[in-house]
C-alpha cells in the first residue's frame, strides 16, 4: 500500500518504484508540496530493499511545465533568500543512490527540464518538448540548468537554449544528447519500465557504485574521478554478486544475483 500524496502518485512494479507528477490542471507545475512529496517518495524508494530502480514521470501530455509561476510571482528577494526558496526538495533528487530514470512525454520546461536532467537518464516520447524559458520571465534557471545543460549538450547549444528560452522537440533533444531514447509517446512509459526492470535485475551495489562513479565525472577533476572509479571496481570484488556473475559466465548459465 503506497502512502497517499496530494501532488504525486506512487506505485511499485516488482523491483521498480514509479513516481508520477499529478497536478494536471497546472500542467504539473512544481510547487513546494510537490517537491516535498517527490523528496519523500524518492527517499522511501531509496530506503526500500525491494526496489532497485526508480522511474519518474508526469502524464502523457506533460512532464512538468516548470516551477509554479502563480505561486512565486509576488515573492521578494528576501522571501526567496530567507526561505532558500524551493531548494530542499530538489536536493533530495541528488541524494538518491539508486538509478533514477525520467520519462518525458509532453513539456519539460524550466524546473521540469532541470528535474529531468537531475535524473540519470531521460527516455522521451516523440511529443516531448524541452526548454529553459526562465529568461522570458526575467530570471535564470535555479535548479542546475546553467550547469547541467552545458554538461549534457555542450556550451554552444546550451547558451542558445538558455539565451533564447526556445523549446526543442524530442528529435533535437536526441540529436544533441539530452535524452537517451525517443519512442512514440504512448510507448514511452512501458519502455522505461522494461528498461528499469532490466537494470533492476543487475546487482544493486554495483549499480549504486556505477552511479556514484559517473557523478564524479561532473564534480571532480578527471584524475579524482578515475581514482574513485578504480576504488569502486576494487570494492565490487568484495561482493557476492561479483563472484556469482563471473562464475555464471564461466559456467555458461544465467546469474542469480542477490544484491549483496
Ligand atoms: N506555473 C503555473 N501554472 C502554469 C504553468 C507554470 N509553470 N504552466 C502552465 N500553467 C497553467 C496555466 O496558467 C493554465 O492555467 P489556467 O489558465 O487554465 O488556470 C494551465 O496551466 C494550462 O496552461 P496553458 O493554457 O498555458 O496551456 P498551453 O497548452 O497553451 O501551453 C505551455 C502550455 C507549457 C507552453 C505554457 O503553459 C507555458 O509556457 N507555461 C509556462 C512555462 C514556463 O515558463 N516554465 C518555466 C517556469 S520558471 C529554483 C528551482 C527551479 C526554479 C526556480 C527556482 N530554486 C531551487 C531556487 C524554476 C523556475 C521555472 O521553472
Amino acid at each position: 500500500m503506497q502512502p497517499a500524496y496530494e501532488a504525486i502518485l506512487t506505485e511499485t512494479r516488482e523491483r521498480v518504484g514509479l513516481i508520477r507528477f499529478n497536478r494536471p490542471k497546472q500542467l504539473n507545475a512544481l510547487n513546494d508540496t510537490m517537491m516535498r512529496e517527490l523528496g519523500e517518495a524518492l527517499l522511501a524508494f531509496d530506503a526500500d530493499d525491494s526496489i532497485g530502480v526508480i522511474v519518474l514521470t508526469g502524464s502523457e501530455k506533460v512532464f512538468a511545465a516548470g516551477a509554479d509561476i502563480v505561486g512565486m510571482k509576488d515573492f521578494s528577494f528576501t522571501d526567496v533568500y530567507r526561505s532558500d526558496y524551493f531548494t530542499r526538495g530538489w536536493l533530495t533528487l541528488r541524494q538518491v543512490r539508486k538509478p533514477v530514470i525520467a520519462v518525458v512525454t509532453g513539456y519539460a520546461l524550466g524546473g521540469g527540464c532541470e528535474v529531468a536532467m537531475m535524473c540519470d537518464m531521460i527516455i522521451a516520447g516523440e511529443n516531448a518538448r524541452f526548454g529553459q524559458p526562465e529568461i522570458k520571465l526575467g530570471i535564470i534557471p535555479g535548479a542546475g540548468g546553467t550547469q547541467r545543460l552545458p554538461l549534457a549538450v555542450g556550451k554552444a547549444k546550451a547558451m542558445d537554449l538558455l539565451y533564447t528560452g526556445r523549446t526543442i522537440d524530442a528529435q533535437e533533444a536526441d540529436r544533441i544528447g539530452l535524452v537517451s531514447r525517443v519512442v512514440p509517446a504512448a510507448q514511452a512509459l512501458d519502455l522505461a519500465l522494461e528498461v528499469a526492470a532490466e537494470i533492476a535485475s543487475f546487482p544493486l551495489p554495483a549499480l549504486m557504485m556505477l552511479k556514484e562513479s559517473v557523478n564524479r565525472a561532473y564534480e571532480s577533476p578527471l584524475s579524482e574521478g578515475l581514482l574513485f572509479e578504480r576504488r569502486m571496481v576494487h570494492a565490487l570484488f568484495a561482493t557476492e554478486d561479483q563472484k556469482e556473475g563471473m562464475a555464471a559466465f564461466v559456467e555458461k548459465r544465467k546469474p542469480g544475483f542477490r544484491h549483496r
